[in-house]
């Protein structure tokens, strides 16, 4: 297996060739997707565009659908939610579809999308998407992180480390064997630099902070946790998982 990081959609391949490809967004889109499945959604569609989805989600019963709205970390108006993962109780979720645009996490899944096989992950359910990647032995895996409007982000990057670290020790292979890219390498050492400190990382990353002006101390708390979900959100069709 090659792994690749990509840190941004903008720095992905356009010619789709991995044969698994992952979206990343930590803070917080991959981390509410995991959370929703967790707990009973019936499944996710993700949009990047606001109006495709409120056009689209128009068609489901309205008693099985909840819309999730993300612009520049608050709620949409005219959304049922924003994007926090901690909004997604059982009670709320159980049997529903999550109908959800975020700026950019769903962004990189739908750059992916055409990719055979397309999974989210974040670092809560990390252990899960390991195993699902080490039991499929993907010739070609990318993980792709979200970033910020076209930019690098610390979580994003930090959390592709944690799986790529993760691959590297449970499939017993070298650095050499694994990485693709300068970018696994980098992502690697970053996690190995925090993983004992996450929280703290997520604190000094720049949309980390962002979240903490808008009162997001406990989404923080929440996404900072590894290995908490044992689920893959995996795509069934483009954009729904
Ligand atoms: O950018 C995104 O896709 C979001 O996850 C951002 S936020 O954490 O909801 O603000």
């Amino acid at each position: 297996m090659k792994l690749f990081v990509y840190h941004t959609p903008e720095l992905t391949p356009s010619d789709r060739t991995a044969d698994c490809a992952i979206a990343i967004d930590v803070l917080r889109a991959t981390s509410t997707i995991a959370t929703a499945l967790h707990v009973g959604a019936e499944a996710v569609q993700a949009f990047s565009d606001l109006d495709k989805l409120m056009q689209v989600s128009e068609d489901w019963p309205a008693e099985k659908r909840l819309r999730a709205g993300e612009r520049g970390g608050s709620k949409v108006t005219g959304c049922d939610l924003g994007n926090s993962p901690l909004d997604c109780t059982p009670e709320l979720m159980a049997g529903k579809r999550l109908f959800i645009t975020t700026t950019n996490g769903t962004r990189a899944l739908q750059c992916i999308q055409a990719c055979p096989v397309v999974l989210t992950a974040a670092l809560i359910n990390r252990q899960a998407i390991v195993e699902y990647v080490l039991k499929q032995q993907p010739e070609t895996l990318w993980l792709v992180g979200s970033g910020w409007e076209g930019s690098f982000s610390l979580e994003d990057t930090v959390c592709a480390g944690a799986i790529a670290s993760a691959l590297m020790t449970q499939a017993n292979c070298t650095l050499e064997d694994l990485a693709g890219n300068d970018e696994t390498i980098s992502a690697i050492a970053l996690y190995r630099q925090w993983q004992n400190n996450l929280l703290e990382l997520l604190h000094h990353a720049s949309h980390g902070q962002r979240l903490l002006r808008l009162d997001g101390q406990e989404d923080l708390k929440y996404c900072a946790q590894t290995d908490i979900l044992d689920i893959v959100p995996i795509q069934k069709s483009p954009g729904v998982l």
